[in-house]
């Protein structure tokens, strides 16, 4: 069983390549479903996790027939019925310089030592956020369960959260474990439910439940547990039935007030994409190749 939520008529897997996730893709939609697989450590990522996860989203990303990815966790745990979303980074294997490779995670053994070296503490988890962040689809967190530290933050960073109204439970213990998400995790909270609210968040590490979250503005919805991959499953849906430009081009325009230049940039490449498909840019380029002068003419100057 992958989770006690997940229908297997409604997907088939992609890959089987993995070991602490699972990846799977509609049936009859353009939706794929990311899941967290370790719920007998509530879901906790160890180095190998986020490089599967990784890899499973940048392969989501480059599909032209997938609009929306749900971002989950497998549950419950057999050891004692707990759920949860993702409870951040695996302490058991954060060293002293971060989270370590140990010569446990297979990907590691195969990298080059040099390699390894340069990779001892990276937080790669960020890698994975601003995939979250930049890929030119919405991503919704499912949060069937706990959403602690570096999970909390992937919640975040998704463009949408729905949570279980009975077993969601959001949680920032950063400052418990000497971790600090200065990043998404915080400032881009902080955008969603305000200053005060979100250093309350960070700086008490109260637990709040779904319907708080939803409150706050961290949350859309909350929704009753044993309907949420159903009604996850309902938005992915109606979001891939609308304009695959038009969902980009607004996903990048609401990012792009916090992104600074970046966030200008990845704006400004999608409209010059669509500035290319034009006869207009084809007549530039064509110009240039027949060695000729452009013949803009033809082509109004809108206001
Ligand atoms: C999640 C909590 C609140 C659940 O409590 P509950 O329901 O009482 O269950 P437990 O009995 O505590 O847990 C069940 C079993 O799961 C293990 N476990 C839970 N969480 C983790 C974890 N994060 N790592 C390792 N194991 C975990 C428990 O040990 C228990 O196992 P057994 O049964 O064998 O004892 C509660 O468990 C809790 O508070 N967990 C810790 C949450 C936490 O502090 N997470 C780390 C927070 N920090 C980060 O995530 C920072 C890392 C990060 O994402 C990041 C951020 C910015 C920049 C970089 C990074 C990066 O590291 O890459």
């Amino acid at each position: 069983m992958v989770s006690e939520l997940f229908d297997p008529d409604r997907w088939e897997v992609v890959s089987t390549d993995f070991s602490d996730i699972t990846y799977h893709r509609a049936v009859d939609a353009p939706v794929v479903r990311i899941a967290f697989d370790r719920p007998e450590v509530r879901n906790a990522f160890r180095p190998g996790t986020v490089d599967e996860l990784h890899a499973a989203l940048d392969h989501a990303r480059k599909q032209a027939d997938i609009g929306c990815v749900l971002l989950t966790g497998n549950g419950p745990s057999e050891k004692d019925g707990g759920w949860a979303f993702c409870s951040g980074g695996d302490q058991s294997v954060r060293g002293g310089s971060g989270y370590e490779y140990r010569g446990d995670d297979e990907a590691a053994e195969d990298d080059d030592p040099t390699v390894k070296k340069a990779k001892a503490g990276r937080l790669h988890i960020l890698e994975v956020q601003r995939l979250i962040r930049f890929m030119p689809k919405p991503v919704i967190a499912v949060v069937p369960g706990w959403a602690v530290g570096g999970g909390h933050s992937l919640h975040v960073v998704c463009d949408m959260t729905l949570a279980s109204e009975e077993h969601a439970k959001f949680l920032q213990t950063d400052p418990d474990v000497a971790s600090f998400d200065g990043g998404f995790g915080s400032a881009y909270l902080a955008r969603q439910v305000g200053q005060k609210k979100a250093r309350e968040i960070f700086f008490r590490g109260k637990t709040y439940s779904a319907e708080e979250a939803v409150d706050m503005g961290m949350a859309n919805e909350s929704i009753p547990h044993a309907d949420l991959e159903d009604v996850a499953f309902e938005w992915a849906e109606e979001i891939t039935s609308k304009s695959p430009m038009a969902i980009r081009m607004l996903k990048f325009a609401f990012n792009a007030i916090d992104d600074g230049m970046v966030g200008q940039q990845v704006f400004a490449g999608e409209a010059t994409r669509l500035g290319y498909m034009t006869d207009e840019a084809a007549e530039g380029r064509d110009a240039f190749l027949e060695k000729r002068d452009p013949n803009f003419s033809e082509y109004p100057w809108h206001y």
